[in-house]
């Protein structure tokens, strides 16, 4: 073949290959893309148990093959220290979801801006509302707390120190569940804020969960108080299951905090 057929068929079969800028995607059958539209393409990481060997990585090829991947393509082993290795694989997934199907729980308020939230507290809320804010348990995270909390703000939205609706007090970090709730009743808190990071084991499941009943059976406290949770790996569904009023996650903004404590707040208070 000429050298310039050549190129031109190359061209052509790159051209093939790439997602056509516009092409409708079909969301009731979509999965992992890499090169081609629906190749299923994914980079998996992981840690295995063993030494790094060739055998270490055969089982990694091979534990990712149980998990139904093809094509697998071990791309990086390291030792991660004596008796342990990391993986990055490359490989094919075979299934695809239907995204006019996927359902996610979502607090339900509108997410005002600064000048929005102080505009509806004017107009629903009778009084400042105290909110208070602390991570729990052993967790000594602060950095998550403080974005949502601190005068500061987070990624250029101020926080809720800016908000003169709401009077905020910051107990910061490994707070006691007794001693929050002991604060709570002194501070006579409207919202309670609770950040958790450290997951391992579930404690920050079991820390929100011992949390509650104190909070129940304390019946001088405010009526209604709002009891809402964050961190990276926190989900409104998680906190709602668990029994709590809104759960954020990684990337909240304070606004939207501030929106949420308005909006229910006001609605529970009627
Ligand atoms: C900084 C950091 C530390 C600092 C903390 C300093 C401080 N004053 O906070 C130091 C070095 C002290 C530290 C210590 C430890 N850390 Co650390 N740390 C981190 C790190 C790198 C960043 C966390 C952070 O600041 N993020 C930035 C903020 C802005 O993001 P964010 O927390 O997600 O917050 C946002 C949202 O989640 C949300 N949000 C968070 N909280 C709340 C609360 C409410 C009410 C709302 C509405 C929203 C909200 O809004 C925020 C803004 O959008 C993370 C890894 C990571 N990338 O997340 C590990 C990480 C959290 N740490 C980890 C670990 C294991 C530890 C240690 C146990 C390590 C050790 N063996 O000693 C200790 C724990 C000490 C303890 N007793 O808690 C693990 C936790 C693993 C797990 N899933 O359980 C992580 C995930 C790292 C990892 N991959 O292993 N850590």
């Amino acid at each position: 073949m000429p050298m310039e057929t050549l190129k031109r068929w190359f061209q052509k079969k790159s051209e093939e290959s790439l997602p056509t800028p516009g092409q409708p995607v079909n969301l009731r059958r979509i999965m992992p893309y890499g090169d081609q539209m629906n190749d299923g393409a994914m980079q998996l990481s992981f840690t295995l148990p063993v030494d790094h060997s060739p055998e270490a990585k055969e089982a990694a090829r091979l534990y990712v093959e149980k998990l139904g991947f093809h094509e697998i393509h071990v791309a990086n082993a390291e030792a991660i220290g004596a008796g342990f290795t990391y993986f990055v694989v490359f490989a094919r997934a075979k299934h695809a979801i239907d995204f006019t199907k996927v359902k996610v729980a979502k607090a339900d308020f509108q997410k005002l801006d600064f000048d929005q939230v102080m505009k509806l507290a004017d107009e629903k809320l009778k009084r400042r509302l105290v909110v208070i804010g602390a991570t729990t348990g052993t967790d000594a995270h602060t950095v998550g707390l403080d974005a949502i909390m601190n005068m500061k703000g987070y990624a250029g939205d101020p926080g809720l120190e800016r908000y003169p609706c709401f009077k905020v007090v910051n107990l910061r970090s490994q707070v006691d569940n007794k001693e929050l709730v002991e604060a709570a009743l002194e501070l006579k808190a409207d919202v309670i804020l609770i950040s958790k990071l450290v997951t391992q084991r579930g404690q920050h499941l079991q820390d929100l969960k011992d949390l509650l009943p104190l909070l129940k059976e304390n019946k001088k406290l405010n009526q209604p108080l709002l009891k809402i949770v964050g961190g990276p790996r926190m989900t409104h569904a998680i906190a709602v299951k668990l029994g709590y009023d809104a759960g954020f996650g990684p990337g909240t903004l304070p606004s939207e905090v501030a929106s949420f404590i308005v909006h229910e707040y006001s609605k529970k208070a009627k």
